[in-house]
């Protein structure tokens, strides 16, 4: 009987052990360092520079991507070089707005933590005051937090995935008073261009995204813009499904134009016919967005670049 209690005590133990190492190899902490930088960078097909503000040189900042669980450990680096306090708000955390979120100066930096518990796609942006101007010089991005569950009838697996991020570029983001009237917004940009991956519309437009007839496309979408809904909807086609806020379990099916309010992020999946090449245009349906650069060609044909839409080419540079 002893000797029985002891066997069940280190059968038991060793279970304890199994499970904690089993829970602890499903949660990962990853590394994220950003670094906020005042640089000139080409806001359209052709070069003209435009003096952004931006995490890591890029407008959107760079695509993190973590599954549920993880922990986020962040560092944000403003260098001394920089004439701004920068911040750091990521959607996708529950922490303190006056603490992990507050600016910091130049020539200083910031570490903190935190676990990625809502799956979805969410926005990241700077905090710093005014908030409208840092927004509209391009401190912003997105973060993937993937379902802990993976994959199901409900979220199937997707053939490509892309990620588009909308915003505003505006003649003179100085400008604070005309900019909360949105006055002086002189175009939209899709992943920090204007008509980035449209050749229909700018002969300078190298890029398009690209699939494979009835292929099953996701695309991660985030409105950063200042002010205003994206009217989000890909001309020639309909959205398979939309995942509210790219949770799973918001799911909604056959739809033509799906709202995506400022600062909102949500999860598109189309699937093209199968027994024809075809062309979707993705655009913001508002007029004033989709004539200003809000527009994304689609093309579905056999001979799809199978590189595009998958592991590190999910936002097309
Ligand atoms: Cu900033």
């Amino acid at each position: 009987m002893q000797n029985m209690k002891k066997m069940l005590g280190s059968v038991l133990g060793g279970l304890a052990i199994l499970g904690l190492t089993w829970s602890m190899a499903e949660a990962k902490t990853v590394k994220v360092v950003l670094t906020a930088k005042e640089v000139k960078i080409p806001i359209d097909n052709k070069g003209t520079l435009y003096a952004a503000w931006t995490f890591n040189g890029s407008i959107p900042g760079p695509v993190v991507r973590v599954r549920q669980g993880d922990t986020v450990d962040f560092t944000l680096i403003n260098p001394k070089t920089n004439q701004n306090s920068h911040a750091m708000d990521f959607h996708a955390a529950q922490v303190d707005v006056l603490k992990e979120f507050a600016p910091i100066k130049p020539g200083t930096s910031e570490h903190w933590k935190f676990v990625a518990k809502v799956p979805g796609v969410f926005m990241y942006h700077c905090g710093a005051s005014p908030m409208i101007e840092h927004i509209a010089r391009g401190m912003y991005g997105a973060i993937i937090v993937d379902p802990k569950g993976g994959f199901t009838r409900q979220y199937p697996k997707p053939d490509r995935e892309y990620v588009l991020v909308q915003g505003q570029l505006f003649k003179n983001p100085d400008d604070y008073q005309g900019m909360l009237q949105q006055k002086g917004w002189i175009n939209s940009l899709i992943n920090g261009k204007v008509f980035h991956y449209d050749p229909v519309h700018d002969p300078n437009a190298t890029q398009a995204l690209v699939a494979k007839p009835g292929e099953r496309v996701r695309i991660f979408f985030v409105n950063a813009n200042t002010y205003g809904t994206v009217a989000f909807h890909p001309i020639a086609g309909i959205w398979d499904r939309v995942y509210v806020n790219g949770n799973p379990r918001n799911v909604l099916y056959g739809l033509q134009t799906y709202g995506v309010p400022a600062a909102m992020g949500d999860t598109f999946d189309i699937v093209s016919p199968r027994d024809r090449p075809t062309n979707n245009a993705i655009v913001d349906h508002n007029m004033p967005a989709a004539l200003r650069g809000a527009i994304t060609v689609l093309m579905n044909t056999p001979d799809a670049d199978p590189s595009l839409g998958r592991g590190k080419n999910i936002l097309l540079k």
